[in-house]
Order: C-alpha cells, then structure tokens, then sequence
C-alpha cells in the first residue's frame, strides 16, 4: 500500500514541478525461490525476505549504474537489503564507495541470531554492513558489504542491547536523538557530507518514516517519540539536495492504514521535494 499511498499524494508530480523527469517503474514482485527453511524460528516471513531481497537486489544494481536517482518506495525497511546490495555492487562497478544515510528512530542492526522480535526489519543494515548468517539473501556471500564508518545512522533512540555490542563492535557511525539536540542536524550532517565528497562516494539515503515525530508522521508500526521535527527533517533534506550527493533513496515503513487522512505520506512527499531542490527562496547569493 506504500507505493500507492505515495503516487497518490503526488510525489511524480512534485518531482516533475521541480523539473525533473520521472518514470515509474511500477510495482516489484518478489522472485520465485522454491522451499527455505528459516535459520532461527523465531523469524516471521523469511521466505519473503530472501524472495523480495533477490528481486530489489537486481533492480538497484541495474538502476545503480545511472544516471537515474532511483527512489524505492516502500513497504517494510527489510527492503534495503535488497536497494542498498543492488546499488553498492553498481557502486562497487563503477569503483566508487557507497556511502549511506540511515534515517531512523532504529539502528537495524541485529543478526538473524540476535534479533528478539524476528522482525526482519530491524536486521538489514547488519547484512548490508557483512555481518555473518545472511547467505541465504542473496544465494551467495554478499560481496559488495559497506565499511561501516561509510554508514551514518541519524536520528536514532530505540536501540537493542544486542544491537548495541555490534554497532560499537564494528565502528557503525551513530549520531542518536541526544546528539541531534546537542549539536544540531547541521553541525552532524556537514562533516558526514563532507566525507562522502572528498572520498569521491555515492551516497544512498534510506528514510524510515518513524525518523519523524509520531505527532507528524503517525502512520508507521514502530513509532518513538522524540523524533525529528518538521523543520530538522526537512533540514536534512535541504542539505542534501545541495550537497548534490545523493544517487539513490528508499522511502520505507509507511503504513497507509494507520495514517490521518494521508499527512504522513503528504510530509514524506514535501520532504522528498526538498531532497530534490524544493526551497522556500531563491536569489544569487549576496554579500553582507
Ligand atoms: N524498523 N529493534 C526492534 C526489533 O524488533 O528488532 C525494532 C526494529 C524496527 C525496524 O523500524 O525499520
Ligand atoms: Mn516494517
Ligand atoms: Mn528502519
Ligand atoms: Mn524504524
């Protein structure tokens, strides 16, 4: 219902008031990959995880190539295992490190072991990173893994002691909700930005819905309260677009049913408009 929700509060037509020429891919439908039996019980819907995995997986890396800024609308975040794989091994193709943004109340960094919920959304950073277990996904060992200080998780504060041992255990850059308080979207965001640049990177964004307030963005499963303003939000957003960094963007959790009269996808749509150039006002820069 994700997608829909999206086309329907316009973001085609946002983008194309921006100037931008868009095509709509249409809807993904998951590979067909016969009989797998789950490594660990408690996981819900493996098969489709590893069936929709393989299917994105082999979009992105064709899309990955350019010079298209492919936006993958979602559907649960345990799409990014298959976006994010695609565009590191176009990434990995055309010799440039993939760096990734990872906007989110959660880290989803827990293993196929570690997890409590078996919720496969909150595992796709730690497969994406090469953390061990995930062969299944992609029928081989993913080989195109991100360096994990090439990830930057921001907005965070929900996260699982075990998830915690392994994002310091790997080095996963974290700037948590304390951090954006303290220091502000700015001053966290800039020398990120900073780094994709100088390194030559491509840099994916992935946006979960619940990176926003709950009191802005309700429609998504896995609300935290303390999120992302309005403004911080589309700060971020702002930045980016001028950073003219990003190749590619997944737009993932929202759940239309639990919406109010479709605000949240509205906001997500606005915010995807000031990722691609939307701006309040324009004049040459002056001087003071
Ligand atoms: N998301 N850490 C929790 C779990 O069940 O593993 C929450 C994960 C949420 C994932 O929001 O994409
Ligand atoms: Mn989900
Ligand atoms: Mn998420
Ligand atoms: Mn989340």
């Amino acid at each position: 219902m994700g997608p829909d929700a999206y086309r329907t509060a316009g973001l085609a037509e946002t983008l194309e008031a921006l100037g931008h020429a868009v095509a709509d891919h249409g809807n993904i439908r998951p590979l067909d990959i016969g009989e797998l039996t789950p490594p660990n019980p408690v996981l819900k819907n493996y098969k489709a995880y590893v069936a929709w995995t393989r299917a994105l997986h082999a979009k992105a890396a064709e899309l990955g190539e350019g010079p298209v800024v492919p936006i993958y609308l979602g559907g649960d975040h345990a799409l990014a295992a298959g976006t994010v794989s695609g565009q590191a091994k176009a990434a990995a193709e055309l010799g440039r490190p993939l760096f990734v943004l990872w906007l989110d109340a959660h880290s989803d960094f827990h293993t196929l072991d570690s997890t409590g919920s078996g919720n496969l959304h909150g595992t796709p950073l730690a497969f994406l990173c090469g953390l061990p277990g995930f062969d299944d996904l992609l029928g081989a060992p993913f080989e195109h893994t991100l360096k994990p200080e090439n990830v930057e998780i921001l907005g965070v504060r929900s996260i699982d002691d075990a998830e915690r041992k392994l994002l310091l255990d790997h080095g996963v850059g974290v700037s948590d909700m304390r951090r954006v308080d303290e220091a502000g979207i700015h001053n966290l965001l800039k020398p990120f930005l900073d780094r994709v640049k100088a390194a030559n990177g491509l840099l994916h964004v992935s946006l979960d819905v619940d990176f926003l307030d709950p009191s802005i963005a309700p429609a998504v499963g896995t609300t935290v309260p303390g999120g992302a303003t309005f403004r911080e939000a589309h700060l971020v957003m702002e930045m980016l677009h001028d950073s003219g960094l990003v190749t590619s963007l997944d737009l993932v959790e929202l759940n239309p049913f639990l919406d109010e009269r479709g605000k949240t996808a509205r906001l997500m749509v606005e915010l995807t408009g000031s990722l691609f150039g939307r701006r309040v006002f324009d004049r040459p820069t002056r001087s003071f």
